[in-house]
């Protein structure tokens, strides 16, 4: 049946005057609450106020608008059920065949700067919900149209289907309503109980379905990508992301934001190949950390946090590369690098910095575990009243320090980290000893043919012997940054001690699992 009877009720009012010329034009009556209404009336069309269809009139600074029997027993029975249709019938309720409804903007509200509780009640839709909700119910017969994005499609269906909507879409646009209102209602669940992580409360998640991916970790694993990557990232060029790609994506970008210097960082499976910084030359930056790794960057992933210049661009197609990150690409750098057709280039928004304040989300057995993020390289303020050494760092060393202590932290546990102030010299990650950390470190620096006298050593978690501080004297470090906290402490620092080693606890680990 042609759809006859639509009442417009929306917030967001774009693209509504459009949607309802076209409904006019078809024929359809259109009712309306006040804001709604008063839009339609400016554009020139004809439509009914609610609360002149209904006989009530908007009550409680518009509180009460459309919760009548008038509407919802209009949106709710079936029309072809005999009994139903009476029952309308002698209660004088007609149908209603289309609803498009969008909500009071609570999110957006709630996540203004200092939004009082007075405001954010007055955002929560009642009304809007529950006609979204009786017509998503009854999609048998009723059309429900929640997103501008859809206006389009349904008066094409209506236009070749004699003015009606198939059931196919009246199922698709239901499916939508109970997704946005079921996360409509966990924003205001999470805002009213402070449901966050943490607060000893459910609290509830939903996010809308982005992208089907290819494929997860391998090919027989699916995986889908929920939520809005999109917003955060913007691909410029190159093949579709992996699983694997947005994993290191955010493991990349996490590193850099650690750092205010130009800096360039390669990462391979979300650990540092190496890092280097420049103040004057990204190029010499690049170089730097190259040095350090020659051969795991094959197929990896760039990022930096400046533009990306055309000099840059340029070293860095000599090698195979899977991602670059940067906040910006020069015009020449894009231009260089579109002829690597594969190669995936990514600008990184201001967005993800919001982003980056929402936790880290993981799988458990039986559910999720939901965490703070390791936000910024913690205890290394005022380092130099942290010496636990004879010893006290020259400045050059303080400046390793700090600069190793970022890097560490990005680097999976057991994590050890040997560097210059501008640049590391061999990484050891993800082993399940600390000392086959520093060992494989020390290992890789010697295959790069890069010296070690000198240089730092920062680690993720304390010593908690000696032997792996030890490793690192051996290998020509002459200072360290490392947390503390071990039983045997004394014993580390007596062998720091008997090397002239400089030493700082910063009281604060970086674990990453
Ligand atoms: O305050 S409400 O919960 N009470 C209602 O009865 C009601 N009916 C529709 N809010 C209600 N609405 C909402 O009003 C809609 O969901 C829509 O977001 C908004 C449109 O109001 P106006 O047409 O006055 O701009």
């Amino acid at each position: 049946m042609a759809i006859s009877r639509a009442l417009l009720s929306v917030s967001d009012k774009t693209g509504l005057v459009e949607f309802a010329e076209g409904l006019a034009e078809m024929g359809v009556e259109l009712l309306s609450t006040g804001g709604t209404a008063k839009a339609l009336r400016d554009a020139g069309l004809k439509v009914m106020d609610v609360s002149e269809y209904t006989g009530a009139p908007e009550l409680f600074e518009g509180r009460l608008k459309t919760l009548h029997p008038m509407v919802h027993g209009g949106l709710l029975h079936r029309r072809d059920d005999p009994q139903h249709v009476a029952d309308a019938k002698k209660h004088g309720i007609p149908p209603i065949d289309l609803v498009v409804v969008n909500l009071y903007p609570f999110e957006e509200t709630v996540a203004k700067a200092g939004v009082t509780l007075e405001e954010a009640i007055e955002n929560i839709d009642i009304g809007g919900p529950s006609m979204l909700r009786s017509a998503a119910k009854n999609h048998s017969h009723v059309t429900v149209v929640i997103s501008p994005e859809d206006y389009p499609t349904v008066l094409e269906e209506m236009r070749e289907n004699g003015g009606d909507t198939t059931k196919g879409l009246r199922e698709q646009l239901a499916v939508k309503v109970f997704l946005r209102t079921s996360q409509y209602d966990g924003a205001i669940t999470n805002f009213l109980g402070q449901c966050r992580q943490g607060t000893g409360c459910s609290f509830t998640l939903s996010l809308p379905l982005e992208q089907e991916l290819r494929y997860g970790d391998n090919p027989h694993q699916k995986c889908s990508l929920y939520g809005n990557f999109a917003s955060c990232f913007t691909q410029l060029q190159g093949k579709e992301l992996s699983y694997t790609n947005i994993i290191d994506i955010e493991a990349a970008a996490d590193l850099i934001l650690d750092f205010v210097r130009p800096t360039v960082a390669i990462l391979k499976h979300t650990n540092p190949c190496g890092v280097g910084q420049d103040d004057e030359d990204l190029r010499l930056a690049w170089q730097k950390a190259f040095e350090t790794d020659r051969q795991a960057p094959f197929g990896g992933v760039i990022v930096t946090n400046r533009p990306l210049t055309v000099e840059l661009a340029r070293v860095i197609s000599e090698i195979f590369t899977d991602v670059i990150i940067a906040p910006d690409f020069e015009p020449d750098a894009r231009a260089l690098l579109q002829k690597k057709k594969n190669l995936r280039l990514m600008k990184m928004n201001d967005a993800y910095l919001v982003a980056k304040k929402s936790p880290v989300i993981r799988s458990s057995p039986g559910g999720l575990m939901v965490m703070d993020r390791d936000h910024t390289a913690l205890g290394l303020d005022d380092l130099e009243s942290k010496v636990v050494t004879k010893r006290p760092p020259t400045e050059e060393e303080l400046r390793a320090m700090r600069f190793g202590w970022r890097i560490v932290k990005n680097v999976k546990s057991n994590a050890i980290v040997y560097s210059h102030a501008d640049r590391t010299l061999g990484i050891g990650a993800g082993q399940m000893s600390r000392v086959d950390s520093s060992r494989i470190a020390i290992w890789k620096a010697k295959e790069a043919g890069l010296d070690l006298k000198g240089c730092i050593v920062a680690s993720d978690a304390m010593f908690p012997f000696a032997d792996g501080l030890q490793s690192a004297i051996d290998a020509g470090a002459t200072a360290c940054i490392q947390p503390g906290g071990s039983m045997r402490d004394a014993e580390v620092i007596a062998a720091a001690d008997a090397a002239g080693m400089a030493m700082v606890f910063t009281g604060n680990r970086h674990f990453r699992h």
